[in-house]
C-alpha cells in the first residue's frame, strides 16, 4: 500500500533532516541526547514519551559500549517500534452483525472515515450498512448519504435533530432484516467537555448493547494527527466516557506530527488500527507497526 508509507512524508522529513545532522558520524556526546530528544519532540512524540525513549537508548548505548552516534539510529528505530505493541486483531467477524460506533471531536475526519472503511470492509465482501447518528445538521446526513452512494451501501437516518439512540435502533434493527453483516454508526463531533453530549453517546452505546449482544463490538476514536499532542487529552476523556477500543488517525498525510502515534498508543494504552492517508475512498489503510517506523526512517 504505497498510501501508508506515502503519508508520512511530512513526518518523516522532520526527522531525517534534523536527525542527520544529529547522528552524523560523529561520537556520542550529552549533546547528542539533547538534539535527539528535540527531534522526537517536534515531530510530536510528546515530551513524556521522548524522554523515556531517549533515556533508554542512553542506557542501551551505555551497556553495548556504543560511542559513535551514527549507530544509534536502528537503536532509536528499535525503541520506538517497543512502544507500540501488537494488538489483537479487531473485534471484528465471527457474529451475524457487527456494530462498529465511529466517535470524535468535531471536524476529526469522522465521517469520510467511515466511508472509507465501508469501501474497505465491503471490498472484503462484507455487507455494510451506515447509520447517519449525527443528527445535529441535516448537512451531516446529506454529507454521508453521498459517501454511502460513492461505496453503494444503504444508510438508515433520521430526522435532523432527532435522538441519535433512536437512529442506531433503527439502523440495527434494518441491517437484520436486510441480511446486512456490518453496521457503522457515524456521530456527531463533539468536545470531551460538553458533558451532555458525551452522555448522549453513552446512550447510544447502550442502545447498540440492548439491540445486538456485545455490540459495539469497536468503537473507533477518529483523531486528527495535525492536532498533535492536543488529540491526547480528547482520547483520554472519550476513552472514559465511552470505552474506546481503537483510534484511526485521520489526515496523517497532511501532518510532520506523525510522531504523535507513539504517545496514543504507549500513554493511552490504545491500538492504532487505520490511518487516513488522504480524502478519496482509497485513502484508508490499515496501521503496520513495522512499517510505520521504518517508514519514518526511509521512504
Ligand atoms: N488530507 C486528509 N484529509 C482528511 C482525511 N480524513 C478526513 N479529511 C478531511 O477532513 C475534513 C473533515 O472530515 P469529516 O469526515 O467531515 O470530519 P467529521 O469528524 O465527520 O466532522 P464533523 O461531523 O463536523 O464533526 C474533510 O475536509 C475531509 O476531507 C485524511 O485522512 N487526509
Ligand atoms: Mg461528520
Amino acid at each position: 500500500m504505497p498510501g501508508f508509507l506515502q503519508s508520512l512524508t511530512k513526518t518523516r522529513n522532520v526527522i531525517l533532516s534534523r536527525l542527520a545532522s544529529v547522528l552524523g558520524a560523529s561520537k556520542i556526546t550529552p549533546e547528542t541526547w539533547e538534539d535527539l530528544e528535540a527531534v522526537l519532540i517536534q515531530a510530536d512524540v510528546g515530551v513524556e514519551t521522548t524522554l523515556e525513549v531517549v533515556e533508554r537508548l542512553r542506557r542501551r548505548a551505555q551497556e553495548e559500549r556504543i560511542l559513535r552516534a551514527d549507530r544509534l539510529q536502528d537503536l532509536l528505530a528499535e525503541e520506538l517500534r517497543a512502544l507500540l505493541p501488537d494488538p489483537p486483531p479487531l473485534n471484528l467477524g465471527g457474529r451475524p452483525l457487527d456494530v462498529v460506533l465511529v466517535v470524535g471531536v468535531n471536524g476529526s475526519g469522522k465521517t469520510t472515515t467511515i466511508a472509507k472503511l465501508a469501501h474497505y470492509y465491503r471490498r472484503e465482501g462484507r455487507k455494510v450498512l451506515l447509520a447517519a447518528a449525527d443528527t445535529f445538521r441535516a448537512a451531516a446526513i446529506d454529507q454521508l448519504r453521498l459517501w454511502a452512494e460513492r461505496v453503494g451501501c444503504p444508510v438508515v437516518a433520521g430526522p435532523e435533530g432527532g435522538d441519535p439512540g433512536a437512529v442506531v435502533y433503527d439502523a440495527l434493527q434494518a441491517a437484520r432484516s436486510r441480511g446486512m453483516d456490518m453496521v457503522i454508526a457515524d456521530t456527531a463531533g463533539r468536545l470531551h467537555t460538553q458533558h451532555n453530549l458525551m452522555e448522549e453517546l453513552r446512550k447510544v452505546h447502550r442502545v447498540a448493547g440492548k439491540v445486538v449482544e456485545g455490540a459495539p463490538h469497536e468503537v473507533l476514536l477518529v483523531l486528527d494527527a495535525t492536532t498533535g499532542q492536543n488529540a491526547l487529552s480528547q482520547a483520554l476523556h472519550f476513552r472514559e466516557a465511552v470505552g474506546v477500543t481503537g483510534v484511526v488517525l485521520a489526515k496523517l498525510d497532511s501532518t510532520a506530527r506523525g510522531g504523535m502515534a507513539f504517545a496514543v498508543a504507549h500513554r493511552l494504552g490504545l491500538p492504532i488500527r487505520f490511518v487516513g492517508t488522504g480524502e478519496g475512498l482509497d485513502d484508508l489503510a490499515p496501521f503496520d507497526a513495522d512499517r510505520f517506523v521504518k517508514g519514518l526512517f526511509a521512504p
